[in-house]
């Protein structure tokens, strides 16, 4: 964008007055923050609307990416770096006194979602924005986002997110897009001039009201839409029909019960509840997002038969599976199509991404429960089913279990997954790994019937944010070395590798690192009152805590250096910063004691004077994306310790290597590709393969108990566990039931042997400064081929754009 300082400066005054009727002596921090924001909007308006002009002119075809997630965090940065203009509103606003960095600090992340799922959404929007696809989001606009997580006394304490509660500027409402979802009622059919008709009456309809948040390219003019949903109660439901009636608390209580459906985010993902409101919110955003394209659809005059080729919609895990459903009853109910003409559309239309292959996290819900709330749906999903189920019929003789087993409906209930292969035409896992495991393990019947259908698109990371706003420093250094194309396009970053026996070089890059760590001490200082000591490694690992992502693995290994520590003061080893965070969800019982546990044995460990700083264990609070932007440049050691097969591919293991820190891992999800991409001597690989654990599980697992008994080092720290070392006795009781008594479901025990020698391998390399630098290089210049560019490129050319 052409714009001048001086230009800046009037309208960003003219803008606190317009909003405020304030200037800028008078005007809070908060109020400069939102001008500001409000002002770059309206500087993305222009572009917007011509992109959208654009669009319709060419008859583009429109990607909707449908997601019950958006991890966006702060956009003011991010915004301001993609239409190029970072510099000169830097400038404008030091003329005015005001500090930018000040104003982005009052923004308050969109935490809409949990974890890699949610970021990977956002990292998708930015990537498709600057590679000018006309790609969109379709989400819901939750009143509260992910919780805020407290330490207190060790233990994780929840808060509600109120991310609204000073306005976001980033949004417009956009009443007159709204569009009404219908929820119970009961259907019956008739014969409507000789057509087998269905008819739904007898529901409520609840107001979907959209908020549009622009998604501004970067080195581009396109200006795409995150479309995200909010829950009203239509104005004619609350003013007037129960007022009059003088039924005030009753009106009330039904507005409250209406908005309840985008109120706040299920913070639970790991395990599937079946809860009703979790199946409305999943159905209102779906089918809202499904009306609204099929509005503009029409609009542009086209022949309905041809929707697919102008429209592809993607559904991001089973969540929004639903809009098989849905784009089903609106061209069979609305459009008047045959059943197969509207199949045939449907399926072209729809691909769908798989995310995890934890059986607790599949998505499967109630027949009863489906039925009452979104009883035309059900229908639907039967009849697709019923006819799913007689082509397996004919193709497998009549071989029930097989046929049972792939059936969208089954043992009374309804299976998300099924429903969203069968109506796609396109399914596709994360990585390598996991999409070979989709393929021959789990959804081995599924890739049978259908071969071709399945594909591999590894997960990326957008390096707008990950690197350029993220490490400024590092990005710096990177392009003087080698020029700014690689900020256009990330795989440049290929040209580093020329620097990797260049010693001023790699110092400059230590350099880097360490001004990274000293920046993130001072923020664990001032926000958690924790001193960090900037020349001690930055191990880290930070995820949402899961049993199967292993924390308790790392933490175990802390206590055994501690052990051998105290034995031996001599002991070789170079002082360690190992650095948690993560959120659990609020009723995963055991991930809360293992938060528990690592914040007791920090506790031991940071105020044993005979450990001297040698060892240090630091919780940072309340993950996040905003948090993770200072946490991983500093790290230099990226712990990805899952039990191998279980990470679908991870994207926090992408953004370390990015900013240079060296992967810990096991060979799972797309650390096998990292492996592949720095090769074995830039990498730390230890335990199981994936193989040898899913044959573990074949042959029920295996005897934890005699590794409790044959490792010395095992017993006693088990022992410490249980006896009252760091905590009450009793406070771990769950943490050694589930190594010993239910035999480690996730090889904590297994692969410790193998992870202790991993990190001594750590501690030796680091001592060579020169080697470990070399390692960090290589890595970040590798990093490119995991930028979700590329990632989006694939999507289009296999799957939207085939
Ligand atoms: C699941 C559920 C279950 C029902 C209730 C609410 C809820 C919310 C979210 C989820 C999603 C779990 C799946 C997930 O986040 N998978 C992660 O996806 C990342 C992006 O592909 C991938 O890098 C991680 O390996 C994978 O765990």
């Amino acid at each position: 964008m052409n714009l001048t300082k001086e230009q800046i400066k009037s309208d960003y005054q003219k803008k606190l007055i317009s909003l405020f009727a304030e200037d800028l002596e008078e005007s809070s921090v908060l109020h400069q923050y939102i001008a500001l924001a409000e002002l770059v909007k309206e500087y993305s308006f222009e572009r917007w609307m011509k992109t959208n002009k654009r669009y319709k002119k060419e008859g583009t075809k429109q990607i909707y990416y449908f997601s019950m997630e958006f991890l966006l965090g702060k956009l003011l940065e991010n915004n301001l770096i993609n239409l190029g203009i970072k510099e000169v509103v830097r400038e404008a606003l030091d003329d005015l006194g005001i500090r930018l960095e000040e104003l982005e600090n009052v923004e308050r992340e969109a935490g809409l979602g949990n974890g890699g799922l949610g970021r990977l959404a956002a990292c998708f929007l930015d990537s498709m924005a600057a590679l000018s696809i006309a790609g969109h989001g379709n989400g819901i606009r939750y009143k509260y986002g992910l919780f805020k997580q407290k330490i207190r006394d060790g233990y994780q304490v929840e808060m509600p997110d109120d991310w609204l509660r000073h306005g976001y500027p980033w949004e417009i409402r956009r009443i007159d897009k709204s569009v009404i979802v219908k929820f119970g009622g009961y259907v019956y059919f008739t014969n409507e001039n000789g057509r087998f008709t269905a008819k739904h009456e007898g529901y409520e309809e609840v107001l979907a009201v959209p908020y549009d948040v622009p998604i501004i390219g970067y080195g581009t003019e396109t200006v795409n839409t995150l479309r995200l949903w909010s829950a009203e109660v239509k104005s004619r439901d609350f003013d007037f029909e129960s007022f009059s009636a003088g039924e005030y608390t009753k009106a009330v209580e039904h507005k409250y019960s209406v908005e309840s459906i985008s109120q706040v985010l299920y913070p639970d993902d790991t395990t599937e509840k079946g809860k009703l409101l979790r199946l409305k919110q999943e159905y209102f955003f779906v089918s809202a997002g499904v009306q609204s394209i099929m509005r503009t659809f029409k609009k542009s005059g086209r022949s309905i038969y041809d929707f697919h080729k102008y429209v592809a919609i993607h559904i991001n895990d089973t969540h929004p599976a639903l809009a098989v459903a849905e784009l089903m009853r609106i061209l069979v109910d609305e459009e008047y199509l045959s059943w197969e003409d509207a199949w045939e559309i449907t399926t072209k239309t729809m691909a769908y991404t798989n995310h995890t292959i934890m059986s607790e996290a599949l998505e499967k819900w109630p027949v009863d429960m489906m039925k009452k709330l979104l009883p035309r749906i059900y229908t639907i999903i039967e009849e697709i089913n019923r006819r799913f189920c007689q082509e397996l019929m004919d193709r497998y003789n009549n071989d029930w279990n097989k046929v049972d087993r792939m059936a969208i409906i089954s043992g009374g209930w309804v299976k998300m997954a099924n429903l969203a292969i069968v109506g796609s035409h396109s399914v596709n896992g994360v990585s390598k790994l996991h999409t070979d495991i989709l393929k021959y393990q789990e959804l081995k019947d599924f890739h049978e019937y259908y071969p071709g259908k399945f594909n591999n698109k590894t997960n990326g990371i957008t390096h707008r944010r990950w690197l350029i706003k993220a490490n400024p420093e590092l990005t710096n250094l990177i392009s003087e070395a080698i020029g700014c194309d690689f900020l256009k396009n990330p795989r440049e970053l290929i040209n580093l590798e020329k620097y990797k026996d260049d010693k001023s070089f790699l110092d400059r890059l230590e350099k880097v690192k360490y001004n990274n760590k000293l920046k993130f001490a001072d923020y664990m200082k001032k926000t958690q009152g924790i001193k960090i000591d900037p020349n001690s490694i930055f191990d880290v690992q930070a995820k949402r805590l899961h049993a199967y992502k292993r924390q308790l693995l790392n933490i175990l290994h802390v206590i055994n250096l501690y052990n051998e520590f105290l034995d031996n003061p001599n002991m070789d080893l170079l002082p360690h910063t190992f650095i948690f965070s993560a959120k659990a969800a609020p009723g995963y019982y055991l991930a809360k004691k293992i938060i528990k546990l690592i914040n007791s044995v920090g506790e031991k460990i940071n105020n044993d004077i005979r450990v001297n700083d040698r060892i240090k264990v630091v919780f940072a609070e309340n993950y996040n994306v905003s948090l993770a932007e200072k946490l991983i440049p500093s790290a230099e050691v990226s712990e990805q310790i899952s039990t191998a097969s279980k990470e679908a591919s991870g994207t926090g293991n992408m953004k370390f290597m990015m900013n240079g820190a060296i992967t810990l891992g096991t060979l799972d999800g797309a650390n096998v590709e990292i492996y592949e991409e720095v090769g074995d001597e830039n990498i730390i690989i230890f335990g199981m393969t994936s193989e040898e654990v899913i044959n573990y599980y074949k042959n029920g697992g295996y005897h934890s108990w005699d590794l409790y008994y044959q490792d010395r080092r095992l017993t006693r720290i088990l022992n410490e566990l249980d006896d009252g070392y760091f905590a009450p006795r009793g406070e771990f009781k769950e943490i050694f039931n589930h190594l010993l008594t239910y035999n480690d479901e996730f090889f904590v025990l297994k692969d410790f042997a193998s992870y202790c020698d991993a990190h001594k391998k750590i501690n030796e390399l680091y001592k060579d400064r020169f080697r470990w630098n070399r390692m960090s290089l290589i890595n970040i210049a590798h990093s490119g081929r995991f930028s979700s560019d590329n990632t989006i490129l694939e999507y289009a050319k296999d799957i939207w754009f085939k």
